[in-house]
């Protein structure tokens, strides 16, 4: 999306960032809109604009339609990360939370038994995963909402059903989220913008990849332009300068992916099947297995471990043993991402940090901020004063 957004569009764009209710933001992406000049350039974002505009019309009109109900398709996040199982219809999905978590969800032997979205709890190595039954996902009166519980949660696992083509199954899946946004495949490059309201940090860029036709510095000019000055962007494979732009948009997003083929009680699922599937997900697990027997559930919790890149940091304070439950953070987390979960006005006062594990040469090591950390890492902050 190559844009050459005027500064006065840009400007506004940080309106639509910081708008809390779906009122809020649809005055502000207006705002916004307004100020974007009409040519072939910035096509494809007054297309973004107008279609997030119509989607929060429908929220706003839902809740007034609903208040009163107290179904809502948003699910607060618990525990440490977020999973949506989605699939086409009558896969197994309920089934399969209702095992793996003991959430009541609705079980039927007809498609479209599921209508609203049920959280349950998994925990696996200290960590919490929050799955959520989800009702199907086909084109229909549905999509709009699972897709939103997807781009919320951290990752999704598809469940598809043995007895049926699957692969064509997951084409279906596939294309359809890519529709509306959401890569499920996970792309050469990307770029990872978490954007901070408070704080005097500046503009970190941390490079796990290559930009490919830029520096840093441009990197940080993007941003300014947009009058972003305390942000994070992490950088994954190839990306280019447009690809940063197109981070502060979150119009397309990324969601790491586990695979689970149900029902193989009832059918034998052929290697190439399988093998197909590998092909179209090039990295993303797949578990096969049976929600009704069990066999093959105890290979999806670490499955979604890895395919999320979990990493468990242990924080102590001098003279105490570690904390006995984890940081759940992703992988290439760094000190900072310890010591602003720990409290975020702290980190002006760090001073440094001794590190046990891994990711450190001797045991007790002392690093600054930037440290990237490993699994099962333990840390200990020290601050000014
Ligand atoms: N044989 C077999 N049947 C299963 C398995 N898992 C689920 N089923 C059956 O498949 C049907 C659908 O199961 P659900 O869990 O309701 O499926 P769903 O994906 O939640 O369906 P929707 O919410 O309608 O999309 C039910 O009759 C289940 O008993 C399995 O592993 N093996
Ligand atoms: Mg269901």
């Amino acid at each position: 999306m190559p844009t050459n957004l005027p500064a006065e569009a840009k400007a506004k764009w940080i309106k639509v960032m910081e708008a809390k209710t779906p009122e809020e933001k649809m005055k502000a992406i207006e705002e916004f809109l307004s100020a974007v000049p009409k040519h072939k350039g910035t096509e494809r974002l007054r297309e973004w604009a107008t279609k997030r505009l119509a989607e929060l019309r429908e929220e706003i009109e839902e809740r007034r339609r609903k208040r009163g109900s107290r179904v809502s398709f948003f699910i607060e996040k618990e525990g440490d990360i977020q999973v949506v199982v989605a699939g086409p219809p009558n896969t197994g999905k309920s089934l399969l939370v209702n095992k793996l978590t003991g959430a009541r969800t609705t079980v039927a032997d007809y498609p479209f038994s599921t209508t609203y979205p049920v959280p349950g709890m998994l925990r696996y190595n200290d960590v919490y995963f929050q799955l959520i039954d989800t009702p199907p996902l086909t084109r229909g009166v549905y999509l709009r909402k699972v897709v939103g519980l997807v781009r919320n949660a951290d990752g999704v696992l598809l469940v598809l059903d043995a007895t049926r083509d699957f692969i064509s199954d997951l084409r279906e899946v596939l294309d359809l989220l890519r529709e509306e946004g959401v890569l499920l495949v996970k792309p050469r490059g990307r770029v990872v913008l978490d954007v901070y309201r408070t704080g005097k940090e500046g503009i970190r860029v941390t490079l796990m990849g290559r930009i490919l036709d830029g520096t840093m510095e441009d990197v940080r000019k993007i941003l300014e332009g947009y009058r972003i000055f305390n942000a994070h962007v992490k950088i994954y494979g190839e990306v280019t300068l447009d690809d940063v732009e197109q981070s502060i948009f979150e119009s397309t997003v990324y969601k790491p992916l586990v695979v689970f083929i149900n029902k193989i009680d009832a059918v034998k699922v052929d290697d190439l099947g399988v093998r197909e599937l590998e092909k179209i997900l090039p990295g993303s697990p797949i578990v096969t297995g049976s929600a009704l027997t069990g066999y093959g559930l105890n290979n999806i919790p670490p499955s979604l471990y890895s395919a999320l890149e979990i990493i468990r940091i242990y924080t102590k304070a001098p003279n105490a043993p570690p904390s006995e439950k984890p940081l759940v953070l992703r992988k290439y987390a760094t000190v900072r991402d310890v010591a602003r979960s720990i409290h975020r006005d702290l980190l002006e006062n760090f001073q440094y940090a001794r590190v046990w594990g891994s990711s450190v040469n001797y045991p007790g090591e002392r690093v600054g901020l930037d440290h990237v950390l490993s699994d099962g890492d333990i840390v200990e902050i020290h601050f000014k004063g």
